[in-house]
């Protein structure tokens, strides 16, 4: 890198560190294109680039070692998250992949035991047979989670909130003990967004988003990225990034960064509807629990008030009676929340976690954190308010509330475990 890069690098990153979040979303890191002018960076839809002699090259010698789209996108999440470096990928399960191959066979990883079915299925059902070990424990409990530290334990997994039970983990505490034992410590930050959380500025090491869910915010495209702290973990992940070659490609890079420029404004939006919708449902006459860190009877809510902006805009529910069979009335009776997998887009979504996201984690896993066969999760979007609650209202009366038969509750469970995961 010349001295001059270096000092342009520089003020750069000073610059970003004083502009406020919405203007960091839509210009941090970005550039008009210096041949052209063209405001919105282009998709450099290129495999190769040309070498005038061999190793004289501007920059860039092969597209998946480097990609001037990609790299636009890795310096503006660098800014909202408040770190040296992001590297990229091409979903968010391939972003958890390179950070667990910064471990090595032998090593241990401490993950929260309520987390999305995905996470958990790569560590168990990926890497136990590559000898890496796994603990899933309740992270709100530093005292128990610090008896289950060996010297075997090279990384904390952190999700929080966490998906689809809305528990969250304090990211400062944690940080703090995973520092005094020398363990690196990911934050899953799917859930919350830059926008109202910053892992960081807490002491993680390093943040990981699905940036298929609120980055992108469109439901168009499936893509991960990994934001972190100092130059050697982001030498160490850009080595994996290129080794493994999990590596979006430029379009999907230009819509996660078309959506960044509005994340403000949709997250915003999004944590105002849920917010009502959860006043809505916890008033409800057929609701038995709701969870959402927003509500003052949330067991975290203390801690979401002091580590996140906002509360999101996930929420989820059980409905009285605790019946499969009234649970999926109100999943197939919603008009405007669509029945899907994912979150974060525009639209609101309404998911049967037990069969659809969660469905690689064992039945036993599941129950002991409350995650039943009945509950619901809510990814509720930036539509108009009244329209979200007259669409709840209405499959909500789809539902007589009575206690259903054991043996017919059985026979509906069976079914739901039927259903094969993504
Ligand atoms: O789908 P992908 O981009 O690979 O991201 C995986 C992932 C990682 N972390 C969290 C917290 C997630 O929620 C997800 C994906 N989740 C869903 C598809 C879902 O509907 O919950």
């Amino acid at each position: 890198m010349s001295k001059n890069t270096e000092k342009i690098g520089e003020i750069e990153s000073n610059l970003h560190q004083t502009m406020r979040f919405g203007t960091k979303a839509i210009h941090a890191g970005i550039e008009p294109d210096p041949s052209t002018g063209a405001i919105m960076t282009p998709i450099y839809q290129t495999s190769t680039y040309v070498q005038s002699a061999p190793g004289q090259h501007q920059g860039y010698e092969y597209a998946r070692t480097q990609n001037p789209t990609r790299h636009v996108l890795e310096k503006n999440l660098a800014a909202l998250e408040n770190g040296t470096d992001a590297i990229c990928f091409a979903s968010g399960l391939a972003a958890m992949d390179a950070v667990i191959k910064l471990l090595k066979s032998g090593d241990e990883i401490i993950s929260c035991n309520d987390l999305y079915g995905g996470s958990y299925r790569q560590i168990v059902r990926v890497y136990e047979k590559f000898g890496l070990k796994s603990k899933f424990v309740d992270m709100s409990d530093m005292k128990s989670l610090e008896k289950e530290i060996t010297p075997a334990t090279k990384l904390f997994w952190i999700e929080t909130p966490t998906n689809p039970m809305l528990n969250l983990v304090d990211i400062e505490q944690i940080c703090k003990l995973a520092k005094k034992h020398n363990i690196l410590t990911c934050v899953d930050n799917t859930f919350a967004s830059p926008y109202l959380q910053n892992p960081l500025d807490m002491g993680a090491d390093m943040v990981l988003h699905s940036a298929t869910k609120y980055l992108g915010g469109h439901s168009d495209v499936i893509h991960g990225c990994v934001v972190v702290k100092t130059d050697e973990l982001s030498k160490q992940l850009h080595f994996i990034q290129n080794a493994s070659g999990a590596v979006p490609a430029p379009q999907d890079c230009f819509l996660i960064l078309r959506g960044i420029k509005t994340l403000h404004l949709r997250v915003h939006r999004a944590c105002k509807n849920a917010k009502k919708i959860a006043k809505f449902l916890e008033n409800h006459p057929k609701i038995d629990k709701i969870y959402y860190p927003g509500l003052k009877s949330h067991p975290h809510h203390e801690l979401a008030a002091k580590q996140m902006r906002k509360f999101g805009a996930m929420l989820s529910f059980d409905l009285k009676g605790g019946s499969v069979e009234d649970a999926y009335k109100v999943l197939s009776g919603t008009k405007v929340f669509a029945l899907a997998e994912s979150l974060g887009g525009v639209e609101s979504l309404i998911g049967h976690p037990a069969s659809m996201t969660h469905a690689s984690i064992p039945k036993a896993e599941r129950m002991k954190v409350g995650l039943t066969d009945s509950l619901i999760r809510l990814s509720v979007g930036v539509e108009d308010i009244e329209d979200l609650i007259a669409d709840l209202e209405q499959a909500l009366a789809l539902v007589e509330i009575k206690e259903v038969k054991k043996e017919k509750k059985q026979k509906i469970e069976k079914q739901a475990d039927t259903i094969v995961a993504v």
